[in-house]
C-alpha cells in the first residue's frame, strides 16, 4: 500500500538528501494568485486541467498518453494551473511526468496530485517541481493539515484542501492558513458523482463565511459541459478542476477552447 510506497521511497531519497534538489528545484509559481488573476480577468471559474492517464473508476483514459504536450496544449488553450496525477498505484502517474512538464517550459502553475500522508511528500514534491499540493481531509487529521500547511508556506506551495461532505467542509474551514478548499463531487469510496455536492456544501452560512475568509473554492469531478460549470459558479466556486472531460478528447487543448 502507500505506507510501503512512500517508506521506500523515503529510504532512497532521506530529507538530508532531498537538499540538493530543494535548492536546485525551479522556484515555486503562485498557485493561488494564478487562479484569482483568471478568474478575475474571464469572469468564470479558473481552470484547473489535469493530466490524467487513468483512474481506478474508469481505467485507463487515454492510450496515447503525451503528458508534456497534453500539459502544453493545456496552457495554449488558456488553463490558469495544472493538475498532474504523480500517484502510480491508483492514477497510473509519474513524478518523472511532473518533473518533464516543468522543464519543459509550461509556465502554469502545477499542482502535484498525490495522495499525501506523510511531511516529507511535501519535500519531494517540491523537489520534482510542484507548486501547489492536495491535502484530503478525508485521510488526514486536522493537526496534519495543520502542520502540513506550514511546511507547504515555507516551501512556497499552496495547499488545495479536499473535502467530500459537510463534516470535512466544517473541520477546514477552521485551519488557520487555509487559502484553497476543493469540494470532490466524487465520492471517493463509492466513485458515485454528484456536482450537486459542491452546491450543498457552499449553502447558507458556510458560503458566506467562506467568502469572508477569501477562501477559493475549487469543484472537482465530474464537469463534463458548459452547463455544469455554470452550476457550480452559481454555488459559489472560483475554479473548477477537470479531467476525464478534458483528456478523453482527441485534441485536449481544443476541448477547453470549445
Ligand atoms: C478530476 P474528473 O472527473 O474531471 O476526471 O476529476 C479530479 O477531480 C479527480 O481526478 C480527483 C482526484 C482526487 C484524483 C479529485 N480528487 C484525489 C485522485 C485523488
Amino acid at each position: 500500500n502507500k505506507d510501503v510506497e512512500i517508506w521506500q521511497m523515503k529510504e532512497k531519497m532521506p530529507l538530508y538528501r532531498l537538499k540538493g534538489p530543494l535548492d536546485n528545484a525551479p522556484p515555486a509559481r503562485d498557485f493561488v494568485a494564478a487562479l484569482k488573476a483568471s478568474y478575475d480577468r474571464t469572469a468564470l471559474p479558473a481552470l484547473i486541467a489535469e493530466v490524467k492517464k487513468g483512474s481506478p473508476s474508469r481505467g485507463v483514459l487515454r492510450e496515447n498518453f503525451e503528458p508534456v504536450e497534453i500539459a502544453q496544449a493545456y496552457e495554449k488553450n488558456g488553463a490558469a494551473c495544472l493538475s498532474v496525477l504523480t500517484d502510480s498505484k491508483f492514477f497510473q502517474g509519474s513524478f518523472d511526468y511532473l518533473e518533464a512538464i516543468r522543464n519543459a517550459g509550461v509556465k502554469c502553475p502545477l499542482l502535484c496530485k498525490e495522495f499525501i500522508i506523510d511531511a516529507w511528500q511535501l519535500y519531494y514534491a517540491r523537489s520534482k517541481g510542484a507548486d501547489a499540493v492536495l491535502l484530503i481531509a478525508a485521510i488526514l487529521p486536522d493537526r496534519d493539515i495543520s502542520y502540513m500547511l506550514k511546511i507547504c508556506k515555507i516551501l512556497g506551495m499552496a495547499a488545495l484542501v479536499e473535502v467530500h461532505d459537510e463534516r470535512e467542509i466544517d473541520r477546514v474551514i477552521g485551519i488557520d492558513g487555509i487559502q484553497l478548499i476543493g469540494i470532490n463531487n466524487r465520492n471517493l469510496e463509492t466513485f458515485e458523482v454528484d456536482i450537486s455536492n459542491t452546491k450543498k456544501l457552499l449553502e447558507g452560512e458556510r458560503g458566506q463565511l467562506i467568502a469572508q475568509k477569501d477562501i477559493i473554492v475549487v469543484g472537482e469531478s465530474g464537469l463534463f459541459t458548459p452547463d455544469h460549470v455554470s452550476f457550480v459558479q452559481d454555488a459559489g466556486v472560483k475554479a473548477i478542476l477537470v479531467g476525464e472531460s478534458l483528456i478523453k478528447q482527441e485534441d485536449p487543448g481544443k476541448a477547453i477552447a470549445g
